[in-house]
């Protein structure tokens, strides 16, 4: 039953959005009278879309039905039509069936709210590490798995971000750069204030806490520029620290990472992780 309505409804939301969607060449970051989410380009935002559209339908149909009862009863009993109320105070069949109903109805939702919170928790068989760092008001990136060099991304000035290409407010000096079609495990933690790192199109809001690491993942579907912003209010410049990440083929992340390796420093005070997904081949 649920797959029908998501199903149906995703189609109907699919409509709207994808008008908007294709207006842009960029692929994670709001447009002009956009409606609904940014296009999904993860499994876990795909997932987070339809469930979403799920209860948009579950919700307007109770509110539909509440308000129908409502008209119905003013109409039908009120005093000039009904100059004699009933005196009936209980109906034990019918309190059964309004208690069960809601517990039905919130069973439906639990199960897949559960399921997909668990599904975003964390990456099954993740093929390397981003870790992300929060600071009073900037992001430091490291990569474990690629020799450990580290960056820091700060906010471009508007005339900077015009010339680069990034939209207002949301271009960074730096980039986060990942391989498409990869699970990546994101690692995200802060040095001073609680902070948290969101990426909209990829379904990613995490917390980022001083002296505590959480965990996430993606999986990004299609090439392109994403974007995002810290989602936790940490001060003074907490609207101008974006994040701008940059998903390309795995080749190209390959021939990035030796860029940076040459370009970034090592990341102190952490030991250079080879990971075997991470190890060349072999040959
Ligand atoms: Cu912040």
């Amino acid at each position: 039953m649920q797959r029908v309505i998501t199903g149906f409804c995703s189609l109907v939301f699919s409509f709207i959005s994808v008008k908007f969607a294709l207006a842009a060449d960029m692929v994670g970051v709001p447009h002009d009278k956009q409606m609904n989410f940014q296009a999904a380009a993860s499994p876990v935002m795909e997932k987070i879309t339809d469930f979403h559209n799920f209860l948009l339908v579950l919700t307007t149909v109770i509110t539909a039905f509440v308000l129908a009862l409502l008209l119905w009863v003013m109409v039908r009993y009120n005093a000039r039509r009904n100059p004699v109320p009933s005196k009936t105070t209980h109906n034990t069949m019918l309190e059964v069936v309004w208690t069960l109903i809601p517990v039905l109805i919130l069973l439906v939702i639990i199960v897949p709210s559960m399921r997909l919170l668990y599904f975003s928790d964390k990456a099954v068989n993740a093929e390397m590490t981003v870790k992300a760092i929060g600071k009073q008001w900037f992001w430091s990136y490291e990569y474990p798995d690629h020799g450990n060099f580290t960056f820091d991304a700060y906010i471009l000035k508007d005339e900077e971000a015009k010339a680069a290409g990034h939209p207002r407010l949301l271009g960074t000096d730096n980039i986060v750069v990942v391989p498409t079609d990869t699970n990546i495990r994101i690692l995200v933690t802060a040095t001073d204030v609680l902070h948290a790192w969101a990426m909209p199109a990829l379904g990613v809001k995490k917390d980022a806490v001083p002296g505590k690491i959480n965990e996430t993942w993606m999986r990004v579907d299609k090439p392109g520029m994403y974007y995002g912003q810290c989602s936790e209010l940490c001060g003074t410049n907490h609207g101008f620290m974006p994040i701008a990440l940059k998903a390309v083929p795995k080749a190209e992340f390959e021939a990035w990472v030796k860029e940076a390796k040459a370009k970034f420093p090592a990341a102190e005070g952490t030991p250079a992780i080879e990971s075997p997904a991470a190890a060349p081949a072999a040959q």
